[in-house]
C-alpha cells in the first residue's frame, strides 16, 4: 500500500500518536481542537487508500449471510471443514447471552436470523444439548419458532426437507413472461429483489430436498400463525396462491404427460438465461449475497455443475467477500454481504478535500483516476424504464455493471468536481455523462429512486412471498437530496429537474421538520443529506423548511453534544432522531446546521464531542450500524463512516472558524466553497 502523504501539504503537520483526543480538554478554543482532530482523522484515512486509488471499508451487516453461506455449500456439496469451522466460529461469536441473534448492533433478536444461525451451527457439529444451542432454541420456540419466521427462512428449511415446499408461497418462473407494461412483472420490482426473485423462481419451481444429517424438530411449535391477510390485495394474492398450488399439483408434478409442463419448461430455460446474463466478472450477482446464493443454487438445480465456469466463478468471487482473520480459537470468516469501493472512494474523497487537501493531492488524483475507470458502459435493467436514454453512471461495487445507481452517481460528480488539478481529461466527459443519466432517471414526481426511475408499484408489495425488506425502488429523500446537490454544483441549479427535484424535497419534509433517511439511519440521515442540498440549490437559510430543520436537529441534540438515532425508529416514532451518540450520525447532523447557518452553539458542542471521543489514532469506536439496506430488516455498518463524515463536517467547520481554512501556506485552494454546498 502506498501512502500518499505529501507532509509539506499538510495543514498541522505531524501528530504525536500518543496523544489521545480526551487530554485536549474541554478548555481548549473549539476551532483549534477541531483542526487537530481533523489532521488526524485526515492522516489516517490517507494511510487507508489502497494502491490503485480506492477506499473500501468493511461492510458488516448479520449473520444470516454466514449461516446462509454454510447452508448453500452444505446443499451444492461444496463444504469445506476449515471454512466451516472459521464462520462457526463468528457466528458464535455474535450470539448473545440470552441465545439470540440480532440483526445489527444492540438490537433485539432476531427470531429468523436466530433460527438461520442454529441450523448453520448445527451443521458445523454443535449439539442442541449444547447450553448456547439450548437457548437459542428455547428462545425460538418462545418466539412462534420456524413457523413464524420469514418467508427466506422456510425455503431454506423446504431445501433440507425440513419444512413442507406445499407451506410456502408459490414464485412461478412464468412471471418472467409479463411484459414490462404488465403489473407484477419482474421490472416492477426493485432491482435488488428481481434478482432474488427470478433466482428463487427457479429454486422454488425444483422443490429440491437434500436432507440435512440431523432434524430440527426442536425448532417447531406445530402451531402456524399465519393469520388472514387483512390488505384487501393480499386476500387476492392469498387466493391466487392457493390456485397456483393447485394447478402445479394438476399441470406440472407426477410422471404422466401434463399440459402447461412445456410452458414451465420455457421458462425455466428463460429465467436461467435472464440470471446467466447478469452474472459478473467477479462471479457476483448484482454485488450482493441474496442473488448471488440463490443464482448458484438455482443453476446448479438446473443442471450447472459445480466444476461449470459460471458456478466455479461463482463460488470462487464469494472467497473474495470472505474476511479471515485469526483467533486464539483459530481462524475466523465472515461473509460481506456487498462491498462498498466506489461509494466508500467518493465520500473519502469529499471528505478529504473539505478536510483541506488541495485538488491536485496525489491521494485525489489517484482516487479520480480509479473512479473514472469505474464508469458504467452500460447495457443495464435501468434501461427498461428509459430505454431512449444514453448511459452514464457508477455503481456501489467493483463489479456491478448492469446496475449503476443514482446515488453512487452524485456522490461521483461531488468527488470528482473537488479533483482539479491536474484535472484527469476524462473527468469532464464522464461528469457531462452523468448529468445527462441523473437527469434522465428522474421519476414522474420529480424525485429519485436509487436503481431505477418510477419502481414504484405498490402492488408488489403485497405478494406473499414479500414479508422482508423492501421490494420496490421509489423516490427516496436522502437519494433525491445527493442529486439536487450534485447538480447544483454543477452550476444547474436553475434547470428544471433540479428545481422538481427541490420541490419533491420540500414536499416531502416530515411534520416535525426532519427528512426520512432511507438507505442511512434514520431521519438525522435523511435532514444531514436534504439541508446541504436544498442550500446549495438556493433555499435561503431562512426559509421556515430550513429552520424547522434546524430546530429539530437542535431538539435532538444529546446531553454529551453528539447526535445517534437508533435503528428502531424505523418502526417506533417515538425513537426518531433518537439514540447513542455515534460519529457518523453527529457529522451528519453537523453538515446540515453548518450549512443552514445559525445554530452555532449546537454546532460547537457537536464538534467537541468529535474531538473528545476521537481515538488516538485519528479514528471513532462505531459499533453502532447507521446503515439502512431495507428499513425494519436489514442494516449495514459501513466501517469508513465513522471517519469519512467525519472528516467532512470537522472540515467544514474549521473552514469557517476563526482562524480560516484548515490548509495554511502555499497551498492551493480547490476553487469550490466549502463542501461546494453554499
Ligand atoms: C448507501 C447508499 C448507496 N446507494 C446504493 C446502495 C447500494 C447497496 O444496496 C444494497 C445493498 C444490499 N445489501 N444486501 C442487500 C442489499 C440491497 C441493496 C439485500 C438484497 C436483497 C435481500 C437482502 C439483502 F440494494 Br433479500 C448489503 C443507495
Amino acid at each position: 500500500m502506498t501512502v500518499t502523504h505529501a507532509r509539506g501539504e499538510m495543514a498541522d503537520g505531524p501528530v504525536d500518536p500518543a496523544r489521545t483526543a480526551a487530554t485536549a480538554g474541554p478548555a481548549r478554543p473549539a476551532p483549534e481542537v477541531a483542526r487537530e482532530a481533523l489532521a488526524r482523522a485526515r492522516d489516517h484515512l490517507l494511510s487507508l487508500q489502497d494502491e490503485q486509488g480506492w477506499w473500501q471499508g468493511e461492510l458488516e451487516t448479520n449473520v444470516t449471510m454466514d449461516a446462509e453461506d454454510l447452508l448453500m455449500r452444505e446443499f451444492l456439496g461444496a463444504g469445506d471443514a476449515g471454512h466451516t469451522a472459521a464462520e462457526a466460529r463468528w457466528i458464535r461469536s455474535q450470539q448473545r447471552a440470552d441465545g439470540t441473534w440480532a440483526n445489527f448492533y444492540g438490537g433485539p433478536g432476531d427470531l429468523s436470523t436466530t433460527i438461520e444461525a442454529y441450523v448453520a451451527l448445527r451443521l458445523a457439529g454443535d449439539e442442541p444439548s449444547a447450553p448456547h444451542m439450548a437457548r437459542a432454541a428455547a428462545w425460538i420456540r418462545a418466539q412462534g419458532g420456524l413457523e413464524a419466521s420469514r418467508v427466506f427462512t422456510r425455503i431454506w428449511m423446504a431445501m433440507f426437507g425440513e419444512w413442507p415446499w406445499d407451506d410456502l408461497p408459490v414464485i412461478p418462473p412464468e412471471l418472467i413472461y409479463l411484459p414490462a407494461w404488465f403489473p407484477l412483472n419482474i421490472y416492477d420490482w426493485g432491482c435488488w429483489a428481481r434478482q432474488t426473485i427470478v433466482a428463487l423462481a427457479i429454486v422454488s419451481s425444483q422443490r429440491p430436498v437434500r436432507k440435512l444429517p440431523f432434524g430440527v424438530p426442536e425448532l417447531r411449535t406445530g402451531v402456524t400463525p399465519r393469520s388472514r391477510p387483512s390488505d384487501p390485495w393480499a386476500k387476492v394474492f392469498d387466493r391466487l396462491d392457493r390456485a397456483m398450488h393447485a394447478y402445479q399439483r394438476r399441470a406440472l408434478i407426477g410422471r404422466a404427460a401434463r399440459p402447461g409442463r412445456a410452458v414451465r419448461r420455457a421458462a425455466l430455460r428463460r429465467c436461467a438465461d435472464w440470471v446467466i446474463a447478469r452474472q459478473e466478472r467477479d462471479g457476483c450477482w448484482g454485488g450482493i449475497q441474496p442473488p448471488w446464493v440463490y443464482s448458484l443454487i438455482g443453476l446448479n438445480l438446473l443442471g450447472y455443475r459445480l466444476d461449470h465456469p459460471i458456478i466455479a466463478r461463482g463460488l470462487a468471487g464469494l472467497d473474495r467477500f470472505t474476511v479471515k482473520e485469526d483467533s486464539p480459537e483459530g481462524p475466523v470468516h465472515r461473509l460481506e454481504a456487498c462491498q462498498s469501493p466506489v461509494w466508500d472512494t467518493v465520500l473519502v474523497m469529499v471528505g478529504l478535500a473539505d478536510a483541506g487537501l488541495p485538488a491536485d493531492h496525489p491521494a485525489l488524483v489517484r482516487a479520480a483516476g480509479w473512479v473514472i475507470g469505474e464508469e458504467m458502459p452500460g447495457p443495464g435493467d435501468w434501461q427498461v424504464r428509459r430505454p431512449d436514454l444514453a448511459p452514464g453512471g457508477w455503481s456501489f461495487e467493483f463489479d456491478n455493471d448492469y446496475y449503476p445507481d443514482t446515488d453512487d452517481t452524485a456522490e461521483v460528480i461531488l468527488a470528482l468536481r473537488r479533483v482539479t488539478r491536474p484535472a484527469p481529461a476524462s473527468a469532464r466527459p464522464a461528469i457531462d455523462r452523468a448529468v445527462r443519466w441523473l437527469t434522465g432517471m428522474q421519476s414522474k414526481d420529480g424525485g429519485w429512486g436509487a436503481f431505477d426511475a418510477d419502481n414504484t408499484r405498490e402492488i408488489v408489495t403485497k405478494l406473499p412471498f414479500c414479508d422482508f425488506g423492501a421490494v420496490i425502488d421509489p423516490p427516496s429523500a436522502d437519494v433525491t437530496a445527493h442529486i439536487v446537490e450534485a447538480l447544483a454544483a454543477e452550476g444547474l441549479a436553475a434547470s428544471k429537474a433540479a428545481r422538481r427535484g427541490v420541490v419533491w424535497l420540500l414536499r416531502h419534509q416530515e411534520p416535525d421538520g426532519s427528512w426520512f433517511g432511507r438507505w442511512g439511519a434514520n431521519y438525522i440521515y435523511g435532514t444531514g443529506a436534504a439541508v446541504p442540498a436544498l442550500i446549495a440549490a438556493g433555499v435561503l437559510p431562512s426559509k421556515p423548511a430550513i429552520r424547522r430543520a434546524v430546530a429539530w436537529l437542535e431538539a435532538h441534540q444529546n446531553p454529551d453534544g453528539g447526535w445517534g438515532e437508533d435503528l428502531r425508529s424505523y418502526d417506533d416514532p417515538a425513537l426518531a432522531g433518537r439514540g447513542t451518540s455515534t460519529a457518523s450520525q453527529t457529522a451528519w447532523a453537523l453538515l446540515a446546521l453548518l450549512a443552514a447557518g445559525g445554530a452555532d452553539r449546537a454546532v460547537e458542542r457537536g464538534v467537541a464531542w468529535l474531538a473528545a471521543t476521537q481515538r488516538a489514532d485519528g479514528s471513532w469506536d462505531e459499533p453502532q450500524f447507521t446503515g439502512t439496506g431495507f428499513p425494519g430488516d436489514f442494516y449495514i455498518n459501513y466501517h469508513l463512516y465513522r471517519l469519512a463524515f467525519p472528516v467532512s463536517a470537522l472540515g467544514r467547520y474549521v473552514r469557517e472558524a476563526p482562524g480560516g481554512p484548515p490548509s495554511s501556506g502555499p497551498v492551493p485552494s480547490s476553487g469550490h466553497t466549502p463542501g461546494g454546498t453554499r
